[in-house]
C-alpha cells in the first residue's frame, strides 16, 4: 500500500498565469475547517515528527520545495512536494516529518479539523504502540 496518496489539482491557467481552485468535498476529500501555512523556515531543520489520531490533512507546497518521509509505523515513504498544483494527503495515523524546506518555500496545509492539541500524537514510541493496539482507525 502507497503512504504517498498524491493529487493532481487542474490548473486553469490562460495568458495572465495559473489559478488553482480546492473546494471541499471535491478536491479535497473533506470539509476544510482550517488553513495554515509553514515559511520562513530555518535552513536545515526538519518539522511534523507526530501523527495525528483522527485529523486528516491535504499539504500543498505553493512555493520553493520540501521532502516529507510518511510512515505508517510499518513502511516509511518519501516524497518531494514542489509543485502547487500538487497536493499531499496527510491521513489519520500517519507519523510524518518535513525537512529539506527549500529558501522561500511556503506549505500550506488544509485540515478537517480545528486545531486539537490532543488529537497529536508527538511521541514516536506511542505512535508505534497505537499501531499495533489499533487504537485508532489507521490511515487508508
Ligand atoms: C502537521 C504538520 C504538517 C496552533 O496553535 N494551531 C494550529 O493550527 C497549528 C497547526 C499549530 N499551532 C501551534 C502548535 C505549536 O505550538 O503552533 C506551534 C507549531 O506547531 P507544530 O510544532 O505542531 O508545527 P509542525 O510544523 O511540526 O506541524 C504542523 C502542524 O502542527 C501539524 O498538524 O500535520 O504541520
Amino acid at each position: 500500500m502507497s503512504l504517498i496518496n498524491l493529487f493532481d489539482f487542474p490548473v486553469l491557467g490562460d495568458d495572465r498565469g495559473a489559478l488553482v481552485v480546492l473546494e471541499g468535498n471535491h478536491n479535497i476529500p473533506f470539509e476544510i475547517k482550517r488553513v495554515y501555512y509553514i515559511y520562513g523556515t530555518v535552513q536545515g531543520i526538519a518539522r511534523g515528527f507526530h501523527a495525528h489520531k483522527t485529523l486528516k490533512q491535504v499539504a500543498i507546497c505553493l512555493k520553493g520545495s520540501c521532502r516529507f518521509i510518511m510512515d505508517d509505523g510499518k513502511n516509511k515513504q518519501e516524497v518531494t512536494l514542489a509543485s502547487p498544483d500538487k497536493g499531499l494527503l496527510i491521513d489519520s495515523m500517519q507519523w510524518h516529518e518535513m525537512y529539506d524546506f527549500s529558501e522561500g518555500c511556503i506549505l500550506m496545509v488544509l485540515a478537517d479539523q480545528v486545531y486539537d492539541e490532543s488529537d497529536y500524537i508527538r511521541e514516536y514510541s506511542t505512535f508505534i504502540e497505537a499501531v499495533n493496539t489499533h487504537v485508532y482507525s489507521s490511515a487508508k
